[in-house]
């Protein structure tokens, strides 16, 4: 680094130190805290995704949002020039990076990690970030810091694309590498097209069974809700009624998580919405699930992330078996796509034994999409979801490319059969499902054409298999690191002891599965619980929440 480089970085450093005593952490999901905290590592984090932009040779973004999270929060993460995740092993360099007490030692970290990961700091490549928030009001002051963390590295300059979803984010970044146009524009007629492209193709008997054709939206008081109702302009099909777009507080007794932890109607929701479709997206709209209001009461029926999946791979697996079948009724073997889906501990167990009944390869890895999406890019198709609405489908380039031409076969030969409509319908999902990351927008309109596809209201969808009965807690203790586990969460191994109780718990209840982990998105433990009865998973998961608090809590005893 030059001297001039140095004396910028310095000056721009100075103005940005981390606050006393806090100790921040790159976390499932990037940076997260309450946004007073985070002026410091917003601006180094800026610094970050554009040396990962000069070190690529490609145009990388960088995200402000907590979505989930309460508003008072806010978070920062790196989109990578694929559109996914910040690659895990410049992980620690974030942690450092962050918490970095001056800006000497700043440089010094800079220095030694340009020279360790051979990136050219004397500005030979003009890299780019793209940059975006969601709606909390702290998002402007944090994005200014991150401009000028980004522009502090010669020659990069931040492109700043407003208020967007995480996904579209995450997406135009995808766009740029690959050549293509990255704005918003272009974003909801790859989705609009596709999807008109799957409605053209469904099957005769289901195109005029209008069962329940209205569908309700719950935006979260998020960014989410505005960018639907942008979208539905260009949806003929498609009747949205969208609701909490914003006027009330963001996350509170609304969204994807709220309600898919609680199981209570949302906020803007009440008796004259029982019969209907509904479904709700968090606060950046990289979760959905769905939901129907049972009649006379405050509880919901949720249809999850786990459901989800099991509609998505149910309709995927149709289609190449569709695709796959010659005229003798042989099996064309010119190519075997290998479809695997991906779930985490959280999964309902009733979901797993579902899917593999339906011949599916189900594999496991740890909370959050950095993960999921890793495991599932092994696929030709890979299926990924957690429970709480976070997931997509990957396709690899090599069954895009046998895909392309097998329509190209299917439709000289095969004409007006169902051959090429299934090669052609596959192609449609590749284009409309996010490739970047889980996107709620997407994943709704691939939800509402399948179910037209197989002409099913959403109860016929919720009788795919029925959950377990779950459920989860928080629990607040004084140092959630103390807390370490294995086997994709399954199994604490620290502290010691807290396993075998645990263990011992569960054991007391027919079909009990029950684990901790550290959130890292939030100051808590989480504690999940599933057993043969509400009752009874509820039980479960109040004793396995107060062992938590006996080994880690404020006056733990063990
Ligand atoms: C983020 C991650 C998800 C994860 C969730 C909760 O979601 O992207 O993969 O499931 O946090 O994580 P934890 O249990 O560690 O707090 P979001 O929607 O908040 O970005």
């Amino acid at each position: 680094m030059n001297e001039h480089q140095r004396s910028i970085l310095l000056h721009s450093a100075s103005r940005f130190s981390p606050p006393p005593g806090v100790k921040l952490s790159y976390g499932t999901a990037g940076f997260r805290a309450d946004a007073s905290l985070l002026e410091s590592t917003v601006f180094r984090v800026g610094i970050l995704a554009a040396l990962r932009s000069i070190q690529t040779r490609s145009v990388t973004g960088l995200m402000i949002t907590a979505s989930h999270n309460q508003a008072s929060d806010n978070g920062v993460k790196v989109a990578d020039p694929s559109g996914g995740m910040l690659s895990q092993h410049w992980e620690p360099f974030a942690d450092a990076l962050a918490n970095a007490a001056d800006p000497n030692t700043l440089l010094q970290l800079m220095d030694d990690f340009a020279k360790k990961e051979n990136i050219p700091l004397e500005g030979a490549y003009g890299g780019e970030v793209l940059l975006a928030r969601d709606t909390r009001p702290s998002g402007i002051f944090l994005v200014e810091a991150a401009k000028q963390g980004i522009t502090s590295i010669m020659g990069v300059s931040a492109t700043d694309m407003g208020v967007m979803t995480t996904p579209q984010l995450h997406w135009m970044v995808r766009s740029r590498n690959n050549g293509m146009e990255a704005s918003e524009h272009y974003y909801y007629d790859q989705l609009s097209s596709s999807f008109r492209c799957l409605m053209e193709y469904i099957p005769q008997g289901n195109r005029n069974n209008n069962v329940n054709d209205k569908l309700i939206v719950d935006g979260s008081d998020g960014v989410g809700g505005e960018k639907l109702e942008n979208l539905k302009k260009m949806l003929s099909d498609l009747s949205i009624d969208v609701r909490n777009r914003g006027d009330g507080v963001l996350n509170e007794g609304v969204g994807a998580d709220f309600v898919q932890k609680e199981k209570v109607v949302p906020r803007g929701f009440g008796p004259v919405d029982v019969g209907f479709r509904c479904a709700s997206l968090d606060g950046d709209a990289d979760r959905l699930v769905y939901f129907s209001i049972q009649s006379n009461s405050n509880k919901i029926v949720l249809v999850d992330g786990d459901k989800i999946l099991s509609l998505f791979a149910l309709f995927i697996k149709e289609q190449l078996n569709i695709l796959t079948e010659e005229e003798d009724g042989k099996v064309n073997k010119s190519y075997q796509a290998r479809l695997g889906v991906v779930q985490t501990a959280y999964a309902n167990g009733a979901s797993t034994y579902y899917l593999k009944q339906l011949g599916l390869e189900v594999v496991f890895t740890p909370t959050g999409v950095k993960y999921l999406h890793e495991k599932a890019s092994e696929y030709d198709i890979g299926i990924y979801f957690e429970a709480n609405g976070h997931g997509t489908i990957l396709f690899s380039e090599s069954f895009l490319c046998w895909l392309e031409g097998r329509n190209y076969e299917l439709s000289s030969t095969s004409k007006g059969s169902e051959q090429p409509k299934a090669a052609l319908r596959l192609l449609a999902v590749s284009k409309l499902i996010n490739q970047a990351m889980g996107d709620s927008l997407s994943g709704l309109l691939l939800v509402e054409a399948i179910l037209k596809h197989m002409g099913w209201s959403m109860l016929k969808w919720n009788e795919l298999y029925h959950d377990l009965p779950s459920k989860q807690l928080k629990v607040k203790v004084v140092d959630r690191t103390a807390v370490s586990t294995a086997n994709a969460e399954t199994v604490v191994v620290r502290p010691v002891g807290i396993q075998d109780a645990i263990n011992a718990e569960t054991a007391k209840y027919p079909q009990g599965r029950c684990f901790i982990r550290p959130s890292g998105t939030e100051d808590v433990i989480r504690v999940y619980a599933e057993a043969s009865s509400q009752e009874a998973a509820d039980s479960l998961a109040n004793s396995v929440a107060r062992l938590v608090d006996r080994f880690l809590g404020f006056n733990a005893t063990e």
